[in-house]
């Protein structure tokens, strides 16, 4: 069937041998089949409009693949889809600094555009641990987010223009790169976070900004779960925080063995905080302190002395997810609005204890923006299976008292396969049903990324 592939691309353009088959038709997530038919590499915005095309006329399913470091199974290929790889879609095509525009094709690497923005003196916000690998047009697709959301937001807000193929081949150049365009619904922000499901990305103007003075960090020990709040609180009040991250002492102990790291404070706590800020700051900021180790919230602290400091403060963080990967977590990623966090936390961290007694529970995330990474780490003398399926039982408890607080199931990792048959406890039936009607016009055939997020009507 992916034959007629080979009438549309040239052959340097289409890979079917196993080893290609098994690194492109796969994300992070290691519990998908991993299954497709063909991987091809499209250079041009023609050639992805003759794709499309191609696989309306002859029922092809296509799975768009960036840097292949989604947590949801997004765009992994289990069913003999064709796999779209941007990799060779990867130049910075212009550049304007009047703008402060960039526009990229979607296989720039994330660090690619932060280090062009910072050699231009400037600066593209959006970072997170997998920078080095993820792309661009992933990063759209599916709205990352980040350790700096609490000052700077999510990738949505750094968007200002798309070139999309929707399902149906046609090509949208949505809002151009405009500040103001009040000219009816913006389809870019239909695109984003879209998870590949209403056609691909081909081009992105994204917008720049000044860089930050320079940054300071603070790890601090904290007692309780909820008191992460009250120290965000606290901080908040008293200046702009870049980041807010957390974690807990279990977390600390897998990255520090891992990474080999020295561990930030003389005494352990059970959670940690991690908090950057700028240097002009700097008074307000141990104002606050104080005032949260005369409250009880925080046990000790310690304060960045250098860069070099500062960036092994926030391996202890950033370090987490790459130091566990080696017990296949089962991963949840939710979202609570701040002011309903506290007893969110307290209710969930029981459920887990009294659910999970047996396995080891890491806690870590982006606490300033309300999303908790809950991690179940699997036992060795567990099989993956059973493991999978005993958790599965308890994430609809998860799920219930995450919604209980009109929550979300899916904080900043998408939907893809992992969270499609639970998206129900997050988007009600009208949602649903509008989701699936904007999927039937932009993509009508149903050739964009089938069975991913959207579950079965
Ligand atoms: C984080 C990275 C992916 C993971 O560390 O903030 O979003 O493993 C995560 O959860
Ligand atoms: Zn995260």
């Amino acid at each position: 069937m992916s034959q007629v592939l080979d009438e549309t691309l040239s052959p340097r353009q289409v890979r079917r041998d196993a080893e290609s088959l098994a690194t492109w038709g796969r994300d992070w997530t290691r519990s998908f089949e991993v299954a497709p038919s063909a991987v091809v590499f499209p250079e041009s915005v023609d050639d992805v409009v003759a794709l499309v095309r191609l696989a309306n006329a002859e029922g092809l399913a296509l799975v768009p693949s960036g840097g292949r470091t989604g947590l949801s199974g997004g765009a992994v290929a289990g069913n003999g889809e064709v796999v779209v790889s941007f990799d060779r879609m990867n130049g910075i095509l212009d550049f304007e600094p009047a703008d402060r525009l960039v526009t990229c094709q979607p296989g720039v690497v994330t660090q690619t555009l932060q280090d062009f923005a910072r050699d231009r003196g400037l600066f593209y916000p959006v970072d997170f641990a997998s920078a080095g690998s993820s792309q661009i047009g992933g990063n759209i697709a599916t709205n990352a987010g980040g350790i700096k959301v609490i000052r700077y937001g999510l990738t949505r807000d750094w968007i200002a223009g798309l070139k999309v193929v929707t399902g149906a081949g046609e090509v949208l150049e949505l809002n151009r790169g405009l500040v103001k365009n009040a000219t009816g619904y913006d389809l870019r922000h239909l695109f984003i976070g879209s998870e590949g499901t209403l056609g691909f990305v081909v081009e992105a103007d994204v917008l720049l900004t000044a860089l930050p003075e320079p940054q300071l960090v603070m790890v601090l020990g904290v007692e309780r779960f909820r008191d992460l709040l009250a120290v965000l609180g606290q901080f908040q009040s008293a200046l702009t925080l870049s980041a807010f991250e957390f974690f807990s002492e279990l977390a600390l102990q897998k990255v520090t063995a891992h990474r080999e790291l020295a561990r930030p404070l003389s005494g352990a706590a059970p959670f940690y905080a991690l908090l950057e800020f700028d240097e002009s700051a700097l008074d307000a900021a141990t104002g606050a302190f104080e005032r949260c180790v005369a409250e009880g919230w925080v046990s000790d602290g310690v304060l960045s002395q250098s860069e070099t400091q500062a960036e092994n403060l926030w391996q202890l963080r950033e370090g987490i997810s790459e130091s566990i990967a080696g017990y296949t977590p089962y991963k949840n990623d939710l979202a609570v609005r701040i002011s309903r966090m506290p007893e969110f936390l307290d209710e969930v961290d029981a459920l887990v204890q009294q659910s999970y007694p047996d396995f080891e529970v890491c806690w870590y995330g982006h606490i300033g923006d309300g999303n908790l990474h809950l991690n179940i780490l699997k036992p060795g003398d567990m099989s993956q299976a059973d493991f999978f399926a005993k958790c599965h039982e308890i994430s609809p408890r998860i799920f219930t008292a995450v919604a209980a607080r009109g929550g979300s199931i899916s904080a900043e990792h998408g939907v893809g396969l992992l969270k499609r048959d639970f998206l129900d406890y997050s988007r009600s039936p009208a949602e649903l049903a509008a989701m699936r009607g904007i999927k039937a016009v932009l993509d009508p055939n149903g050739v964009m990324n089938p069975g991913k997020m959207l579950p079965p009507a």
